[in-house]
């Protein structure tokens, strides 16, 4: 059974080996991603085992999901082939050294059809952290619907819930964001935010206050990601603070899932939130050296050979 569940789209993701305009690509790796299975595979690759909801079409992109988060380890047993709609499209385009442009091809997609049916609540309450995005709800309202009942199966079976609001303001409004992000920081246990989604719900000074502010929604533990500044966390009325690992970015897409995949690694193995932190910290650097969404996250043999051995095994 999988100690992290996780639901979500991911897409085919095409992108330049090199930086630059997209037009002017003569060619484009094929990879894929999705935040939430981002945050699988880097839970996954940190020795939790995790498993993925979520849909694909019936095509070569949709295969190309399921083999690759499987062979990172990521349980897709669970995931739905769609016959009738394909397996949805990213383009990423990196334009200087950290500013990359992200394109979706996805209304309509097969994640994005994401149903209640889809969601097993057997294998949430078998588990002991259900991790959702702000991206879902965003999809259209049977990926919202099906958000919603996760949450509720994970709540009713006394399963922790992780939210990461991940607002993307190409899906939705931000009114119409700010209501359901709202309702997801209410059901949450650990929350992750940067400090402008968590202005969207809650109006505070600073990260500490920000993160203050969204802890008396409900959940036990905010943590205000901070990009190459750090992070803050607020758990149990305690602020702590951690250091951005420092790293020279290629492509910024992915840190966020990165540092919540190590995070959730180390809630579930039971270790204090200042070694959740460092490890998230340097996750999410390392997520940052690499074009891809994820395929710099750290395994622990990584994370000793960087920290030499600060972060534990
Ligand atoms: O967090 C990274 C994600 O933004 C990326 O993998 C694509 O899931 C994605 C999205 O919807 O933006």
């Amino acid at each position: 059974t999988p100690e992290l569940v996780t639901a979500g789209e991911t897409m085919a993701l095409l992108s330049p080996p090199e930086p630059g305009p997209l037009r002017h690509a003569r060619s484009l790796d094929l990879r894929v991603g999705g935040a939430e299975s981002n945050l699988a595979i880097g839970a996954a690759r940190l020795g939790v085992r995790a498993a993925w909801i979520g849909r694909v079409g019936d095509d070569e992109l949709g295969r190309l999901v399921r083999s690759t988060l499987a062979g990172e380890g990521v349980d897709v047993s669970h995931a739905v082939t769609d016959p009738a709609a394909p397996t949805g499209l990213m383009l990423k385009e990196r334009r200087a050294a950290g500013v990359t442009r992200v394109t979706y091809y996805r209304a309509g997609s097969a994640g994005s059809r994401l149903e209640p049916a889809d969601i097993d609540p057997e294998l949430i309450a078998s588990a002991r952290v259900l991790h959702v995005t702000g991206i879902t709800p965003a999809l259209s309202e049977s990926a919202r619907d099906a958000v919603r009942l996760a949450v509720e199966a994970a709540r009713a079976a006394g399963v922790a819930v992780s939210v990461d609001f991940n607002y993307r303001a190409r899906l939705w409004p931000a009114d119409a964001a700010a209501k359901e992000l709202r309702r997801l920081a209410e059901a949450a246990d650990v929350l992750f935010a940067t400090e402008d989604e968590a202005r969207l719900v809650v109006d505070a000074p600073g990260a500490e206050g920000l993160a203050g502010a969204l802890s008396a929604l409900g959940p036990a533990e905010v943590l205000i990601k901070r990009g190459g500044r750090g992070a803050v966390a607020y758990a149990q009325g305690t602020v702590h603070e951690v250091p951005p690992y420092p790293v020279d970015v290629v492509d910024p897409v992915g840190a966020g899932d990165a540092f919540g995949a190590a995070y959730l690694a180390e809630l579930v193995r039971g270790r204090p939130v200042p070694e959740r932190l460092r490890t998230a910290a340097l996750a999410g650097a390392l997520a940052v050296t690499v074009p891809g969404d994820w395929e710099g996250l750290p395994t622990r043999d990584d994370l000793d050979l960087i920290a030499g051995g600060d972060v534990r095994r």
